[in-house]
C-alpha cells in the first residue's frame, strides 16, 4: 500500500497523527473528568514508550497549562498534543 510507504518515518516505524495521540490520552484520563492530571499524562507517556515518562509529564503541563490549575483541560489539550507530536512517538 503506497500511503502507507509515505507514512513511514525513516526508521522505518509510522508516527502517530496528532488525532491518534488526541484520543491516546483522552484514554488515560481514567475518572472521566475531561482534565489530564499529570499522573494520567506519565501514564499516556509512558504508553507511548517516553524514556521519563514524568519529566514528560511536567514539561507537557508546563506547556499546556493556560490557567496554572496544574491540569490540562479540554481547551488546553491541543497544546499537550503538539508537545506530544513533536517528540514523534510511534506505532509499536
Ligand atoms: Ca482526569
Ligand atoms: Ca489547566
Amino acid at each position: 500500500m503506497r500511503w502507507l510507504n509515505v507514512a513511514k518515518g525513516a526508521t522505518g516505524s509510522v508516527n502517530f497523527t496528532e488525532e491518534q495521540l488526541k484520543k491516546i490520552f483522552m484514554q488515560f484520563d481514567e475518572n472521566r473528568d475531561n482534565l489530564l492530571s499529570k499522573d494520567e499524562i506519565k501514564k499516556a507517556f509512558n504508553y507511548l514508550g517516553a524514556m521519563i515518562p514524568e519529566f514528560r509529564a511536567s514539561r507537557g503541563i508546563k506547556k499546556a497549562d493556560t490557567n496554572g490549575d496544574g491540569m490540562v483541560d479540554l481547551s488546553e489539550l491541543n497544546d499537550l498534543i503538539s508537545y506530544a507530536f513533536k517528540l514523534g512517538y510511534s506505532v509499536k
